[in-house]
């Protein structure tokens, strides 16, 4: 046997030892992000109690270029004001969205973060991302008294919806009625809707109806559904 032997069989299986380790290292090695994916966001995923001034924060993997950071591509929602907003601030990786009007006590918000944002090498998130939270509601005994302290019209309602339509930060109302036209009936600022409806449209034969930013203009647009008794629903769209 060649006295050099030994040591070619040590070199290999130390060569070998080397490449197992090399394998499992990688293993273990967290999957790299590729670059401008979202990574992280405050108010997290179903937050119940967000105060109603925060702002919203995200964080990507990825240094974000500021300019393509908008209230277009990174758009905050609240489900009774529409659009909120307001103004966005880039540094690094993070991005802190600052609302132009505080959230109504217990409503939903959502945040979208689309693909069209990118970092400073002009790379995109591979996919959007939408999540939502709900604004903290405090006070109140959820006593509400004997009598009503307004009444809506006179027609048979269906159903209605809350939104601040006029945009000047308190909760307006969209009844539909099966027998009269829909109506909007807005706020003094007090709880008050006044004794007449502020608009109307349709024709009747209101059954449902929802709110909400259907053409991205930042305002609160109507959907109702109407239906004539025994034939199929009719659904309406009207923008603002
Ligand atoms: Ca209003
Ligand atoms: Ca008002
Ligand atoms: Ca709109």
């Amino acid at each position: 046997m060649s006295p050099t032997m030994p040591n070619t069989r040590h070199t290999l299986c130390l060569a070998g030892c080397v490449a197992l380790l090399l394998v499992a290292l990688l293993a273990l090695a967290p999957a790299a992000l590729a670059d401008a994916e979202l990574t992280a966001h405050m108010p997290v995923t179903n937050t119940l109690d967000v105060p109603l001034d925060s702002t919203v924060v995200l964080t990507y993997s990825a240094e974000m270029s500021a300019t393509t950071v908008t209230s277009t591509t990174v758009a905050v929602h609240s489900m009774m004001q529409g659009l909120v907003t307001e103004t966005h601030s880039t540094t690094g990786e993070v991005v802190t969205v600052t609302p132009s009007r505080a959230f109504h006590p217990g409503e939903i918000v959502y945040t979208t973060a689309t693909t069209h944002t990118a970092d400073i090498t002009g790379t995109h998130p591979v996919s959007p991302t939408v999540w939502q939270f709900t604004a903290l509601a405090v006070g109140g005994t959820g006593r509400y008294g004997a009598a009503a302290h307004d009444s809506f019209g006179a027609g048979t309602s269906r159903s209605m919806a809350l939104g601040d339509l006029d945009g000047d930060g308190d909760l307006d109302a969209v009844i539909t009625n099966s027998d009269a036209a829909q109506e909007v009936w807005l706020n003094d600022g007090s709880g008050d809707y006044g004794s007449a409806a502020h608009d109307i449209f349709g024709a009747g034969n209101g059954n449902s109806v929802a709110l909400g930013d259907v053409d991205g203009d930042g305002d609160l647009d109507v959907v109702d559904r109407q239906r004539e008794p025994g034939a199929r629903g009719v659904a309406e769209r009207r923008l603002r």
